[in-house]
């Protein structure tokens, strides 16, 4: 055993007279402020759809959407229960809607996506233009836009909702409102939005709509998974990512909201990616195939096997690889747009 240090005495009194005034020694906790790399308390973890379905429809019994206000299962990091969080920055949850309700319209300072799980026919409006769901369109709800969900479906609807509620909460920026309508009247036609934005071009003298944020608020599937399919098809595969796009605000080509980016990919049958890691941690929602992902190195390995409509989460700086016998199509997002903006970010691709 090492003989106590001469000045320990001296150190504990120091540290119990001062602790009244609101002081405390940085040398006691320099080495885990000031880390030589991050070391995230997130873990990794999966949620398998079979298992989580049948508890979104008990959901469905026990509460509507109207009184829940917002129907939702928050999917947290076992590491961090009770934190509404499924990295340190992002939230993540499936939302339900059944035939008929409503979701009533309210706002907050919050950023949300919601990525379609299950089912189709139910909308989402924002600033008086609705779009309609389908499996794999991605849909954004900008900061402060007032928004409410409806279903004119006939079957469940099940979306992944991903915010930025835990970076807000940081901040401590947040601010919510509801609206005295309950639906938000109808002032656009479905698809005005993305006429203007959504191909290439875009309105002559106009203000961006939303700010920071991209003025599409559904990217559709149909058209996200061609460009894939003819990627795969034409161009060699990444050996990280097999094929990946960004989803861009197409009036400045950088990520679709301030806070969060978010990215469709496609790995190909037989694909074996080679591994990487990143500081920005990450969310994953399967749409389509199988595939599986080796996460962290050495004895901390761990594999997660992946089917449609399963999630999981990648935490910073663990280094993943992602393979699939018979390909797969994954959607993901992440803090990485907050990382870019603080000069912070950085990724590694390894061998
Ligand atoms: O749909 O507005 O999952 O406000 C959490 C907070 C969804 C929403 C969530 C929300 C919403």
């Amino acid at each position: 055993m090492n003989a106590p240090h001469p000045t320990a005495p001296l150190r504990q009194q120091l540290y119990a007279d001062m602790h009244p005034h609101n002081l405390t020694p940085l040398w006691e906790v320099l080495h885990a402020l000031v880390p030589p790399r991050p070391q995230t308390p997130c873990v990794p973890a999966l949620w398998k759809y079979d298992t989580i379905r049948p508890y979104l429809l008990r959901a469905g019994e026990a509460i509507t959407a109207e009184e829940a206000v917002r129907r939702v299962l928050i999917l947290e990091n076992p590491a961090l229960r009770g934190q509404s969080a499924i990295t340190q920055s992002l939230y993540a949850g499936l939302q339900l809607i059944l035939p008929g309700e409503v979701a009533p319209s309210h706002r907050h300072t919050q950023s949300a996506l919601r990525f379609i799980v299950e089912g189709s026919g139910a909308y989402t409006a924002v600033d008086g233009e609705r779009t309609t769901m389908h499996p794999g369109d991605f849909i954004i709800t900008p900061s402060w836009a007032w928004h409410d969900h409806g279903s004119d479906a006939d079957e469940p609807v099940v979306w992944l909702d991903g915010l930025d509620i835990p970076m807000i909460r940081f901040f401590d920026a947040g601010f919510a409102e509801n609206d005295a309508q309950r639906s938000q009247q109808v002032t656009r036609k479905e698809g005005e939005s993305f006429a203007r934005y959504g191909h290439n071009m875009a309105p002559v003298n106009a203000a961006p709509p939303y700010g920071a944020t991209s003025p599409i608020f559904s990217y559709p599937y149909a058209r996200s998974s061609e460009a894939l399919e003819r990627l795969e098809r034409d161009a060699p595969p990444d050996a990280v990512d097999g094929v990946k796009l960004r989803y861009v605000n197409p009036l400045t080509g950088g990520w679709p909201m301030p806070t969060i980016a978010a990215f469709l990919q496609k790995l190909p049958a037989g694909f074996e990616g080679r591994p990487w890691r990143q500081t920005d941690g990450a969310v994953f929602s399967v749409v389509e195939g199988e595939g599986s992902v080796v996460i962290g190195d050495g004895d901390a390995q761990q594999r997660l096997d992946f089917g449609p409509r399963d999630h999981f989460v990648v935490p910073s700086w663990h280094t993943a690889r992602l393979s699939s016998r018979r390909g797969c199509v994954v959607f993901s997002f992440s803090d990485r747009p907050v990382h870019q903006a603080l000069g912070i970010h950085r990724e590694e691709r390894l061998s």
